[in-house]
């Protein structure tokens, strides 16, 4: 419970602060921050005053908070301090494990105290930190500066509100393989995304045009990348994560899912490792023959650490510890394995020599080499404990082979999560002629009713799509328009994705002057939201 207003009870004549170290279990084996330090010494500098210790090791729970009990002084010097603080405890761990599907529901009060005098409270209630956090960005959004009275004010009081996600998923793609997006452009992309109650940040990182990411077991692989400044270390890819999860130490709640897309789009790989590519003027999908290739890809995502020693010697453990996300994206996209196919670069298989011999050896065809292929590279992924996500032409192509907890991709259109959902596996809508965001003429009212469950009647089916997700290619966008492209379509679909559809259901006008609203909202806090009724609105609502 967060009481957003100062209660009376809480004047004591004495200042109290508390820290609350909550959740502290555990022993920690000799790794980390106390191994090769001799343990019966204080290593605090300069040495406190006084001080005892015991013998327990405790793990901090990264939701560390602060409580002010009191009355008087500058509360907010101290906020911002421990906020510091925080900031340099946590740097370097990925924190912790935030769930999909994680009970993100609130409610909200604004109403008057009972009493003598009139004392207006806000009161959120949630049960898990995540849910009050989607809590303060409603209440944040009732808050508006008023420019006569030149004080913030709540219209409308008192409020009651009720509120919980449609669907547990609601993501956005990012895609730093066509254009570069540094660190911090990333981070502005994930805290606008809170605004709009999105949880997911798809992360495509590695595509056939660049190889960005730091794999420290095969130190070539980002040669890949465009320059060595467009690349990102083990310790920028912690960051984003860490930062989605606390985003400035308290406010997204947001997951990022990586994405490491095989065997096709992913040419880039083979600038440090040639050996990848089936031939050299063919470079992809890459080359199925060689043990060599699944070594890459495990070397990827279980990856154990090359001893990371900062000032404190924290350090990663795997990979996995860095996506603590359940989901792991696959790719699987776009690889056609057909002679006939118009899709001539990605036939490389066939006319690879040694390819086509392998081929033949093993009795396959091109397809089933693809259906080897992405089984592979899910096993990879399960024995790393992630849930594999495929793109839906895995499931267009060989549904009885895929692991039954594959998580269906839709993007080939509507269709496939009917299909998907009735053989039991769940799914992620985005089809893209309405959820790509590169497709400038699609307008925003077009994004708004497209509705993931179409097509699903049956309620236990409906419950395996899971949610959806806009996708922001990369191709036609860098850092200069990418919040223009993102916003305010984005915020369309995340209010399809989060409000239940009797909310859904309101006249064009209705949500258009709201939709105006909050994209004006985003540009108030920096966000450079487009005009919602813009020039390539190809139906701009009437
Ligand atoms: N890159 C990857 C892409 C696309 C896909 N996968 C894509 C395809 C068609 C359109 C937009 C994007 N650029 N890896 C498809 C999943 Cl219109």
């Amino acid at each position: 419970m967060l009481h957003l207003c100062e209660k009376p009870h809480f004047r004591y004549s004495c200042l109290m602060f508390l820290i609350w170290v909550f959740q502290l279990v555990g022993l920690n084996s000799g790794f980390g921050l106390n191994s090769g330090l001799n343990q019966s010494l204080t290593y605090i500098w300069p040495l406190p005053c006084e001080h005892t210790s015991g013998n327990e090791t405790l793990t901090v729970n990264p939701a560390l908070s602060l409580s002010i009990i009191g009355h008087g002084g500058s509360f907010r010097i101290l906020r911002e301090g421990f906020r510091r603080y925080k900031r340099i405890i946590f740097k370097f761990s990925s924190g912790i494990s935030l769930k999909l599907g994680v009970d993100e529901s609130y409610t909200l009060f604004i109403d008057k105290t009972e009493g003598k005098s009139v004392v207006w409270e806000t009161i959120i209630e949630a049960s898990t930190i995540y849910g009050a956090l989607r809590g303060l960005e409603t209440f944040s959004q009732l808050c508006a500066f008023d420019y006569t009275t030149k004080s913030v004010q709540i219209s409308r009081a008192p409020w009651y509100i009720k509120d919980k996600p449609r669907f547990a998923y609601r993501g956005l793609l990012l895609d730093t393989s066509r254009h570069h997006f540094p660190v911090d452009a990333i981070k502005s992309i994930i805290e606008s995304m809170s605004y709009a109650k999105l949880n997911v940040l798809h992360w495509h990182i590695i595509d056939t045009d660049a190889f960005p990411l730091e794999v420290p077991a095969y130190p070539k692989l980002w040669n890949g990348a465009y320059s060595k400044w467009e690349r990102y270390t083990v310790e920028d890819a912690s960051r984003i994560v860490s930062f989605s999860y606390y985003l400035a130490w308290c406010t997204a709640g947001i997951h990022v899912m990586a994405e490491v897309d095989v065997p096709g789009h992913a040419e880039s790989w083979g600038t440090g490792y040639p050996d990848l590519w089936p031939n050299a003027t063919c470079r992809e999908p890459l080359d199925v023959t060689k043990n060599f290739t699944f070594d890459l890809i495990s070397g990827i995502l279980s990856e154990p650490p090359t001893f990371v020693i900062f000032y404190l010697s924290l350090s990663f453990t795997e990979i996995r510890e860095i996506f603590p996300f359940e989901l792991f994206h696959l790719g699987g996209d776009e690889v056609n394995t057909d002679l006939w196919d118009s899709f001539v670069l990605t036939d490389c298989w066939n006319k690879t020599r040694h390819v086509k011999q392998w081929l033949d050896d093993n009795k396959m065809k091109p397809k089933d080499a693809y259906r080897y292929f992405v089984l592979k590279a899910q096993e990879i992924a399960i024995s790393k404990n992630w849930t594999p996500v495929n793109w839906e032409e895995t499931f267009n192509a060989f549904a009885k082979s895929l692991n039954p907890r594959t998580v269906v991709h839709n993007w080939l259109g509507p269709g496939v999560c009917p299909k998907a959902v009735a053989k039991g596996f769940k799914c992620i809508f985005s089809n893209q002629n309405v959820w790509y965001l590169d497709h400038l003429d699609v307008s925003w009212d077009e994004v708004y009713y497209a509705e993931p469950l179409e097509g699903i009647g049956n309620k236990s089916k409906q419950e395996l799509v899971i949610g959806g997700e806009v996708c922001m290619w990369g191709e036609t966008v860098d850092t200069s328009n990418v919040q223009q492209t993102i916003w305010p379509r984005a915020a369309a679909a995340a209010e399809r994705l989060w409000s239940t559809e009797e909310a859904l259901s309101a006249d064009n006008i209705t949500v258009l002057q709201r939709l105006q609203y909050f994209r004006c909202l985003l540009n108030r806090r920096g966000v450079q939201a487009a005009p919602v009724t813009n020039y390539y609105a190809r139906n701009p609502p009437s």
